[in-house]
């Protein structure tokens, strides 16, 4: 019943607001997080989600592909990096938003994406990537005031992104097409589908991440079924959540078991933080240097 009601809340607050609800320390009475031994935090430098003078800039564009899954026209934001240039090839991140969001919230809510990477190419810390942000949501109403209630749908996505999105995107954009240039990584929600669909279809990606993944995150054991296969062809599966996120449990037990088998994973512990876009903002900053580069 407390369950119950806290969801019902948090589907007003997200209606209400359209933004990812506040998710206190301790909301999930009976999710322990696993003890585990955190990566160590490193801040990112001053400035690394401010405009910069100076510096060339991306370009996002919001694209529109027919979905063979959901039966419509759906929407991605597309980002394009400084001088993107079509006789090059590019890897592509594909970056999810969480319960609250849709093709939108990791422009407009707070995440400053193309900030974040056109100061990541000015500094050359990155491999050439287009980042695409869809919608999860893969439903004919696939709008932010399903809330709570198209969970579902978040789980729905993978036919979606797998069957209809990457072809488009590889049709459309001139970017390589094997696993070892696709990443997938996203917050709560998102971070979820990512762990759950990146590592379930590791023939597609080899780059994983999760940003305090929400409970969608499958249980570990489903997550890995053969500890070997994903050694082998996992490149990097990496985590961070923030310290006072009641959702820490999701990672906490995936990152306890990882390290209980020997396959490589990060979860990194921000300091303080809660359910919001300071940790999301670190996630894109660290995920995006990590990609593409081995
Ligand atoms: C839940 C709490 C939070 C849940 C999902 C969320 C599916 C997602 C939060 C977000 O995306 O910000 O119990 O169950």
């Amino acid at each position: 019943m407390k369950k119950l009601l806290f969801t019902a809340a948090l589907v007003l607050a997200t209606a209400a607001n359209a933004q990812e609800p506040n998710i206190p320390m301790g909301m999930f009475g009976g999710q322990q997080n696993t003890n585990v031994n955190f990566d160590p935090y490193v801040a990112a430098p001053q400035g690394f989600d401010k405009e910069r003078a100076g510096i060339e800039k991306g370009t996002v564009k919001l694209i529109e592909y027919q979905s063979e899954s959901v039966g419509t026209t759906r929407k991605a934001n597309v980002y394009l990096p400084p001088k993107y240039d079509a006789k090059k090839k590019y890897s592509v991140l594909y970056l999810l938003h969480g319960i609250g969001g849709d093709e939108w919230e990791w422009m407009n809510d707070g995440g400053v994406p193309n900030i974040i990477m056109d100061n990541l190419y000015a500094d050359k810390k990155v491999a050439d990537m287009i980042v695409v942000m869809p919608n999860g949501r893969a439903a004919k109403n696939d709008s932010r005031s399903g809330g709570m209630g198209s969970a579902a749908a978040f789980g729905e996505f993978d036919k979606d992104l797998i069957g209809s999105l990457i072809p488009y995107i590889e049709k459309n954009f001139s970017v390589y097409t094997d696993k070892d240039h696709r990443a997938i990584a996203g917050l709560s929600m998102g971070g979820g589908q990512s762990l759950n669909f990146g590592l379930g279809n590791m023939d597609k990606f080899a780059y994983v991440g999760g940003f305090s993944s929400a409970p969608n995150t499958a249980q570990p054991q489903q997550l890995i079924p053969d500890v070997e296969k994903t050694k082998k062809e996992n490149k990097l599966l990496w985590m961070v959540c923030g310290s006072a996120d009641g959702l820490m449990f999701n990672s906490s037990r995936l990152k306890a078991f990882c390290d209980e088998k020997g396959v490589p994973c990060t979860l990194i512990q921000y300091p303080g933080e809660g359910h919001n876009f300071v940790v999301w903002k670190y996630g894109l900053y660290n995920f995006a240097q990590l990609i593409f580069k081995k």
